[in-house]
């Protein structure tokens, strides 16, 4: 029976909780949990709800609702419950207790996604440190085990034996995990630093997950881009080179897909992954136009690049898969509220040819590398280098500072007139 059992696994079967908030969207949530457990492999055999503004501080929700799932349980057949929102560790414990069953929160589903898309070495680092970031506080009391992550999901836990050898080796892989991670930072600076030498300007695909960014990448570059309809699909930075009408040329960079409420662990961890967005010249926010939750998606991306500082970078909106809407007048409509937007397919080609136009008209407005000496009289050009743009290097020579810095053209412009003057030894400005 049992051996019958682990041969053929049965599709794990979940639970949703989630509180029905005033105001909130919490429904939209729920459906995105939905699509969460889609992707992590799991059947949703139920939702629970109920009504409140706040998470009850012990068990999330009411004591009676969370003897209720208890019931709801037996009756479903559901062996992890999913909540849509963030658990204490106490909450989650006590919620285990309280429906009998293994509880795995919002963050918690994300990052065991996250385990099994993870590819590369980097991203299986980057993930485990996110991990064990979350597991650390829940180890605790009857928490999870820490190989659960091997099996099913929300399995339960060992109880409290194992729990201070467990802590303590957690701890030491944490900090083996940081260091590296640091070391991925400082390969990828140096890698992007040799592009950023080489002149090729950079613009990343950013975006909701599932927006079709792998597969606008393909179309740009020709290259083959693991593409799926599920979400997550990318975890690594990927970088095609792509050619303009004009000839110039600048590399495209696809990476991780951003959600709503993007758990902090992940945002910290895949910190040298993010690095390619935060350090991108030009940002193309690629939309999935088709999807009726499309502005929540808008926001979501938009408040993920706030936090890493990347709102104010030159940015082209794509709103893709424009062959899956029929209502062509309202979205060209919605287009114009941008700055630069444009409607595309990504699987069709259309609009390609005008997205290429504003991605290198933004590209010009974007900075560019120098790498000069600005004569002392010329220091009024350091400062706006400084407020601008971005100091690489700096050094005091003889004759004035050796620079190496990201700034707009025209700073590079003037930079570069102040310098050649100085060679020549002139005394015009
Ligand atoms: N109809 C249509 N489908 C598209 C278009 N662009 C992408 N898709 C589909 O949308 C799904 C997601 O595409 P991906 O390119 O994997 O999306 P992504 O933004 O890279 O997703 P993550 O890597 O998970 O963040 C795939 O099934 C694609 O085939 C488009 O223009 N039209
Ligand atoms: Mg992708």
């Amino acid at each position: 029976m049992r051996a019958a059992e682990e041969v053929q696994p049965t599709k794990q079967r979940a639970l949703m909780l989630a509180l029905e908030r005033r105001g909130e969207e919490w429904q939209e949530s729920l459906e995105e949990l939905a699509r969460l457990a889609e992707t992590a492999g799991v059947e949703v055999v139920g939702t629970v709800t109920q009504r409140r503004e706040k998470p009850d501080p012990v068990y999330f929700v009411g004591k009676g609702k969370a003897r209720e799932i208890r019931q709801v349980r037996g009756d479903a057949g559901a062996d992890v419950l999913l909540v849509d929102g963030e658990l204490r560790p106490g909450q989650q414990r006590n919620l285990e207790e309280a429906a009998g069953m293994g509880v795995l929160d919002r963050t918690g589903l994300i990052l065991e996604i996250f385990a099994r898309r993870a590819q590369s070495r980097a991203g299986k680092i980057q993930v485990e440190l996110a991990q064990l970031s979350y597991l650390l506080p829940r180890l605790a009391g009857k928490g999870t085990e820490l190989s659960r992550l091997g099996g099913g999901i929300g399995t339960r836990g060992p109880g409290e034996t194992k729990l201070e050898s467990d802590r303590r080796r957690v701890r030491r892989r944490l900090r083996i995990l940081q260091k590296q991670v640091e070391r991925i930072g400082k390969r990828r600076a140096v890698e992007r630093r040799h592009r950023q030498e080489a002149g090729v300007p950079v613009a990343a695909l950013v975006g909701y997950t599932n927006a079709g960014k792998s597969t606008l990448l393909n179309s740009l570059s020709g290259a083959e881009v693991f593409v799926e309809d599920l979400l997550f699909a990318t975890l690594d930075p990927i970088i095609r080179r792509v050619g303009l009408a004009d000839g110039r040329e600048f590399l495209a960079v696809d990476t991780v897909g951003f959600i709503r409420n993007l758990p902090h662990q992940l945002v910290a961890a895949f910190h040298a992954t993010l690095e390619e967005v935060i350090e991108a010249d030009v940002l193309v926010h690629v939309v999935d136009a088709s999807h009726p939750q499309m502005e929540e998606q808008i926001d979501a991306a938009r408040r993920v690049l706030g936090d890493l500082a990347c709102a104010e970078k030159p940015t082209v909106m794509a709103f893709n898969k424009c062959d899956l809407v029929d209502d062509r007048a309202r979205l060209t409509e919605r287009a114009a509220r941008e700055a630069h937007a444009v409607l595309i397919s990504a699987a069709t080609g259309e609009g390609l040819e005008e997205l290429l136009r504003l991605v290198g008209e933004r590209l010009e407005q974007a900075l560019v590398t120098v790498e000069l000496v600005v004569p002392w009289r010329a220091q009024h050009l350091l400062s706006e280098a400084h407020d601008r743009g971005r100091i690489l290097a700096e050094e005091f020579v003889e004759e004035g500072v050796a620079l190496t810095a990201r700034v707009p053209e025209d700073v590079a412009q003037r930079l570069r007139h102040a310098a050649g003057a100085g060679e020549r030894g002139g005394e015009e400005e």
